[in-house]
C-alpha cells in the first residue's frame, strides 16, 4: 500500500481537459486535490504557461513503481510527444513523494534510481510543486538530499520570490470532488 504526492501539468492543447482525465482515471484513489495554477515555464525552454496541480492518492495494490507506470500510462493516454527536456508538453505526471504504509505508521521512500529518483530531484525548487502542495497538505515536509526534512513554506522560502509569485491560482474546476 502506498500514498502518493503527484504533480500533474499541461502547457500544449486542451490544457485543463488533460488534467481533468488524470483526475477521472485516478477519482477512486485521491484523497486531495490542489485548485489550478497558472505557472511560468521552469527549466529555461521558452514555452507558454502551464497550468499545474498536485494531487495525493493512495492504493492499498500499487507499490511506487506501479504509480510511476500509471503516470506514464496517463502521458501516452494524452498523446504526449517526448521532445526537448523540459520542454512543452500535453501531460506531465511526476512522483514528487511516495510512502509506504505499515501498520505502525508510514515511511517515506528514498530512492536514487534515475527510473524513480524519490522524492523528485527537483520537487523543493518548483515553486508549481510546493504552492499547490502546500495548499492541500500544509504540515508535509520534504526531506532535500537525505537531509533534515524541510517544511514546504521553508522550501518555498528560499525560492525566488518573483518565481513563487508567479504561480497563480486559478478558479479553473477539475471537478474534484464532485
Ligand atoms: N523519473 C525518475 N524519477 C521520477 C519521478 N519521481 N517522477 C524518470 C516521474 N518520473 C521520474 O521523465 C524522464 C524520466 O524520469 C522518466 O522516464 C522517468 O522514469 P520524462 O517525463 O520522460 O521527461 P521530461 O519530463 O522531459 O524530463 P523531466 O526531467 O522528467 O522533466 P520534468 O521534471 O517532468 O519537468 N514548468 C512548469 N511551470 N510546470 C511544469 O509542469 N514541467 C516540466 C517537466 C518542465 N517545466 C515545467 C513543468
Ligand atoms: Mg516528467
Amino acid at each position: 500500500m502506498s500514498r502518493v504526492v503527484l504533480s500533474i501539468g499541461s502547457n500544449l492543447g486542451d490544457r485543463l481537459a488533460h488534467l481533468r482525465g488524470v483526475i477521472e482515471v485516478l477519482r477512486p484513489r485521491l484523497l486531495a486535490v490542489s485548485s489550478v495554477y497558472s505557472t511560468p515555464p521552469w527549466g529555461g525552454v521558452p514555452q507558454q504557461d502551464y497550468l499545474n496541480a498536485v494531487l495525493v492518492a493512495e492504493d492499498p495494490e500499487l507499490e511506487p513503481s506501479d504509480w510511476l507506470r500509471v503516470g506514464q500510462e496517463l502521458e501516452q493516454a494524452a498523446e504526449r510527444v517526448r521532445e526537448v527536456r523540459w520542454g512543452a508538453r500535453t501531460l506531465d505526471v511526476d512522483i514528487v513523494w511516495a510512502a509506504q504504509r505499515r501498520r505502525d505508521g508510514e515511511v517515506p521512500c528514498r530512492s536514487a534510481d534515475p527510473i524513480l529518483t524519490l522524492p523528485h530531484p527537483q520537487a523543493h525548487n518548483r515553486a508549481f510543486v510546493l504552492v499547490p502542495w502546500l495548499e492541500v497538505e500544509p504540515d508535509a515536509v520534504l526531506e532535500v538530499s537525505a537531509g533534515a526534512p524541510q517544511s514546504l513554506r521553508e522550501l518555498l522560502g528560499v525560492l525566488d520570490a518573483a518565481e513563487v509569485e508567479g504561480v497563480r491560482r486559478t478558479e479553473l474546476a477539475l471537478g474534484w470532488p464532485v
